[in-house]
């Protein structure tokens, strides 16, 4: 666990094997369903400088970015990769966003995953594949407090919880450094409303 005030944030580098990671990377880069979203900034809407994908349960719809998103269905592989990562912090997980960094000029900028449906102190374990990246956290509020600095590296595993998307934003950074592609999957706990579900019933019906 970090100790970062105001923050649960714990790193397991290596959580994927080694001798899996490369048949990973490939078969999410092949096989995924990537879209370039649009997003808001400054009231403007802008493609994303990344490429990424919604996965869940019926019904877990995602509101980013005033983009509203209905996930795809689970593979097999998303499943089995969210199912040891529920097992190794304890905690359920009913969606993933994927993103697709193709190099440095992709990234993410300043934010919380502070959407309203994913509730109070939100879980997000955060797995990350192929080139390393450095991922930033800042306090919104203590301005002398240091960014804290994360390498994220091939199979690597990000845990944040309790008040962090309360008090601190974070950020994958562009470089103009060579890096190689990477993909980022945030396993969240989106929390359906009543109406979602209704909806999603009278869809698969
Ligand atoms: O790519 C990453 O490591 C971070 C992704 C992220 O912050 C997000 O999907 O909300
Ligand atoms: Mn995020």
């Amino acid at each position: 666990m970090s100790d970062l005030v105001d923050a649960e944030v714990a790193h397991y580098p290596e959580f994927l094997r080694d001798g899996e990671r490369q048949s990973i990377f490939d078969q999410l880069r092949d096989t995924t369903p990537w879209e370039q979203h649009m997003v808001r900034l400054f009231g403007r809407s802008h493609p994303a400088p990344r490429l990424s994908a919604w996965y869940g349960d019926p019904g877990a719809t995602y509101t980013y970015s005033g983009l509203q998103l209905s996930p795809q269905h689970w593979t097999p592989l998303l499943d089995r990769l969210r199912q040891r990562v529920s097992i190794l912090i304890s905690k359920p997980f009913n969606s993933a966003l994927l993103n697709y960094y193709r190099d440095g000029a992709d990234g993410m900028g300043w934010h919380s995953d502070d959407e309203p449906e994913l509730g109070r102190d939100p879980c997000i374990a955060s797995l990350s594949l192929g080139s390393e990246r450095r991922f930033l956290l800042r306090h919104k509020t203590q301005s002398n407090l240091p960014t804290s600095q994360y390498l994220l590296g091939n199979g690597d595993l990000l845990i944040m919880q309790g008040k962090t998307q309360h008090y601190w934003k974070h950020q994958i950074p562009k470089t103009r450094r060579p890096v190689g592609p990477r993909i980022n999957i945030t396993f969240r706990y989106v929390h359906v409303t009543r109406n979602q579900e209704a909806q999603s019933d009278a869809r698969t019906q």
